[in-house]
C-alpha cells in the first residue's frame, strides 16, 4: 500500500536517496530541507517521474518552523505513515578539549534536539492510528567514539538512546521504530564536517569504497516494507573494509 513518508534533510545525501528510493517504491514523498533551491529540483525530477511530493523548507533546529510545516500539511497528506529522521551532519574532528563551542551547538541542536523535535510532532498522530514507523539515522559513531569523535559520536550514541526509549514507549502499538547506523558513506557530510575542506574531505573516501546513500537508502525501504509483525529495530551498515568506527582499511 502507497505510504506517506517524510524525510528530513532530503536535498542531499542519504536523504535524497531515501527520498529517490521510497518514490521510485510508489510512496507519496514529503521532501523537507533547509534548501529550497535543491527541495523544488528534486521534486520536479521525482514529479517528472510520477511520484506524489510535497516540499516543506524548514530548519529541523527551528521548532516553532518545524511546527508550522507539519500541522500546515494538507489533509491528505497529514497521516505520515514513515518518518526518517535524517538531517544531521558533524561539525570538526578537534580534540575534545579543544572544540568548537559552535560546533557542538550545530551537532547537538540538529542530531538530537531536531529529532526530538520531529519525533514530538509526528509521532502523535502515529500513535493515534495505532500505525507508523520511525526510521533514525545513528551511525556506527554511536557504538563507540573514534579520534575526534567526541560529540559527534555522542550526537549518534544518543540517536540510539532515544530511538530504544521511544521502541519502548511505543511497543504498545503496532508502531516500528529502527536506527540505522551506517559507517563510511561519501556524500556531502566531510565537506560539511571540515567546514568546506574538500581535499581534506576527498581524502577519507580514497582507497576503500564507501557506501552511497542509495546503499542505505535500500535498507530503509526493506525496513519500512517488512511484514507488519517484523521490527527491523537496528541496523548497521558498514563498507566492506570498514570493521568499525576507527578501523577503515585503505589500500
Ligand atoms: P549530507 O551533508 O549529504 O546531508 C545532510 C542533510 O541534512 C542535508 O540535506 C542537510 O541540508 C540536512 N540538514 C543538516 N542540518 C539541517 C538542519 N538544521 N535542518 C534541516 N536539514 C538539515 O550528509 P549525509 O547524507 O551523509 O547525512 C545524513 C545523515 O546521515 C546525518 O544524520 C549523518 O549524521 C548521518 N550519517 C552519515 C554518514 C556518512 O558517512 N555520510 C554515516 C553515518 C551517519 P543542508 O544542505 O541545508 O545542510
Ligand atoms: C558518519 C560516519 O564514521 O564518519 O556518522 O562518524 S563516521
Amino acid at each position: 500500500m502507497k505510504k506517506i513518508v517524510l524525510i528530513t534533510g532530503a536535498t542531499s545525501g542519504i536523504g535524497e536517496a531515501c527520498a529517490r528510493k521510497f518514490a521510485q517504491n510508489g510512496d507519496k514523498v514529503i521532501l523537507t530541507g533547509r534548501n529550497t533551491t535543491r527541495l523544488e529540483a528534486i521534486a520536479a525530477e521525482l514529479k517528472a517521474q510520477g511520484a506524489e511530493v510535497l516540499t516543506l523548507q524548514f530548519d529541523v533546529r527551528n521548532r516553532e518552523a518545524a511546527k508550522a510545516a507539519v500541522e500546515g500539511l494538507p489533509a491528505d497528506w497529514r497521516a505520515i505513515d514513515v518518518l526518517v529522521n535524517n538531517a544531521g551532519l558533524a561539525l570538526g574532528l578537534e580534540p575534545e578539549y579543544e572544540g568548537d563551542y559552535d560546533d557542538w551547538d550545530g551537532m547537538i541542536d540538529t542530531n538530537i534536539k531536531g529529532l526530538l523535535t520531529m519525533t514530538r510532532l509526528v509521532v502523535p498522530g502515529m500513535v493515534e492510528r495505532n500505525s507508523g514507523h520511525i526510521i533514525n539515522v545513528g551511525s556506527v559513531a554511536g557504538d563507540a567514539a573514534y579520534a575526534g569523535g567526541n560529540v559527534y559520536c555522542a550526537t549518534k550514541a544518543a540517536v540510539k538512546a532515544l530511538s530504544d526509549g521511544l521502541r519502548i514507549d511505543v511497543a504498545n502499538t503496532a508502531i516500528r521504530v529502527t536506527n540505522l547506523k551506517p559507517g563510511l558513506v561519501e556524500t556531502n557530510f566531510s565537506n560539511v564536517r571540515f567546514h568546506g575542506d574538500t581535499d581534506r574531505a576527498a581524502k577519507l573516501y580514497q582507497g576503500i569504497k564507501p557506501l552511497t546513500g542509495d546503499d542505505i537508502a535500500d535498507v530503509a525501504v526493506y525496513a519500512a516494507n517488512a511484514p507488519a509483525h517484523v521490527q527491523i529495530a537496528e541496523v548497521l551498515i558498514l563498507a566492506t573494509h570498514q570493521a568499525s568506527g576507527s578501523v577503515i582499511v585503505r589500500k
